[in-house]
C-alpha cells in the first residue's frame, strides 16, 4: 500500500474531490498553507494498492492546472517606511505536488 500525500492549488479542489470520488478513491481532505507563498493550500491524504497508483497519478494530472502567481519578495507591512519595494516576482505553482510513500501497516477497527 502506498500513502499519497498531494498538494493542490485551492482552486482545484473541489474538481479533485469530486474526480477522486468518482474514481473510486478515499481519501482526507486537510486546509494546509504554503511555506513560500504564506497563501491557502489544499493537502489531500490519499492511500491506495500500488495497483490504483497509476489512475490516481492520472486523475491528479487531469484536474490541477499549472498556474503562475505573482509575490511580493518583500510584504509592505515588512518594509520601513520609504524603503525601496522590489516589484513582485512570477512563480510558477503546481499542478500538483506530490509524495509517494510506502506504508507499512493499515487497518481499521
Ligand atoms: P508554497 O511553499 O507557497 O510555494 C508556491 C510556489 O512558489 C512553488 O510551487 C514554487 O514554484 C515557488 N517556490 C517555493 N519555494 C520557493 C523558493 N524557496 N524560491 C523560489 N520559489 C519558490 P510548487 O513547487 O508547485 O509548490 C506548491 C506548494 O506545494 C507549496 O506552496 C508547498 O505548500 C508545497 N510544496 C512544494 N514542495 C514541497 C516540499 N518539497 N515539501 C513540502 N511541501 C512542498
Amino acid at each position: 500500500m502506498k500513502l499519497v500525500v498531494c498538494v493542490v492549488h485551492n482552486r482545484d479542489k473541489s474538481k479533485m474531490t469530486e474526480s477522486l470520488i468518482r474514481a473510486g478513491f478515499k481519501f482526507t481532505v486537510i486546509g494546509s498553507t504554503g511555506g513560500f507563498l504564506r497563501e491557502g493550500n489544499t493537502t489531500m491524504l490519499i492511500g491506495v494498492s500500488e495497483d490504483e497508483l497509476p489512475a490516481l497519478k492520472e486523475v491528479i494530472r487531469e484536474n490541477c492546472e499549472t498556474r503562475d502567481q505573482m509575490v511580493n519578495v518583500m510584504p509592505f507591512e515588512a518594509a520601513p517606511p520609504g524603503a525601496f519595494i522590489p516589484s513582485p516576482v512570477k512563480v510558477q505553482v503546481g499542478g500538483a505536488v506530490a509524495f509517494v510513500m510506502n506504508v507499512d501497516e493499515f487497518y481499521r477497527v
